[in-house]
């Protein structure tokens, strides 16, 4: 159960962030209308939320959940992998800090997206990606070693229609992943989550692997009707969020809150 979350909203050079889609330019008022949408949805799955003002020294800011991974113990300080997202630590570290006592930091060389990493129960998958690099996905092992869980590496680097390990996985709770197909269809990767009931996500829908199970609901993209249908069916509650803007910079559900 997850009673709270931190967001922070969009800037208004929201558009100056990276991406490597084409999908055109985000509109601000749609960015911030979807945004308070999300947070609403947040409430609704009975959290309370801190609400960050937004910072414009970081387009990609609102993004939070690269810069923190939180256990229920303890929370862990990344080193996101673009130099242009690394203040954004410093920036959320006080806010994190008011509901942690026990935190780590990765350090130099070492680099880490909070998007690379999936918790599944007592285990975590960290992706090796053009974010996270092997250093820092060692540190984050040893940290997460320490308090109790284990961890693994999955090797993302190879795939070019993923920024982050959880734009193509997600643990939505009941031993249950969502799996793009690429993903489940990888030899390197399959054996790693055979432990899991999978749900598949078509080619078509992939974008929808990225969801996020909120106490009794699955949020999930809207627009991505088999993934819908198929969480229904497997006794999932899904809740569907129009995510058009924040898909055209790279974002997905899970990267605009931290869960804890
Ligand atoms: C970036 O490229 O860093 C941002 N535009 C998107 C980050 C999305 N984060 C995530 O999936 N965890």
């Amino acid at each position: 159960m997850f009673t709270r979350a931190i967001v922070r909203i969009p800037g208004s050079n929201f558009a100056d962030g990276l991406t490597t889609v084409d999908l055109g330019i985000p509109h601000l008022d749609e960015v911030l209308q979807q945004h308070a949408r999300y947070c609403d949805a947040l409430r609704e799955c009975g959290l309370s939320l801190t609400v960050l003002d937004p910072d414009l020294r970081h387009p990609d800011s609102t993004f939070v959940e690269d810069a923190a991974i939180l256990t229920p113990n303890a929370a862990i300080f990344t080193r996101p992998g673009a130099s242009s997202r690394q203040g954004e630590v410093a920036a959320i570290r006080p806010v994190v800090e008011r509901y942690y006592s026990q935190t780590f930091q990765i350090e130099s060389p070492g680099t880490v997206d909070g998007g690379d990493i999936c918790e599944a129960e007592d285990h975590f998958f960290i992706g090796i990606s053009h974010r996270t690099n092997e250093e820092g996905a060692r540190q984050l092992a040893a940290h997460l070693n320490a308090l109790g869980f284990t961890a693994s590496t999955i090797d993302i680097r190879a795939m070019t229609t993923i920024l982050h390990l959880k734009s193509g996985i997600s643990y939505i709770g009941d031993n249950t992943l969502v799996v793009m197909e690429e993903m489940a269809d990888n030899p390197q990767f399959n054996s790693e989550f055979a432990r899991f009931n999978q749900i598949r996500v078509s080619p078509a829908e992939s974008y929808a692997a990225n969801c996020v199970r909120v106490n009794q609901r699955v949020l999930i993209a809207e627009g991505f009707p088999q993934l819908h249908d198929e969480l229904i069916a497997r006794g999932f509650s899904p809740l569907a969020l129009n995510m058009s803007e924040f898909q055209k910079m790279d974002g997905g559900l899970s990267c605009l809150s931290l869960r804890f």
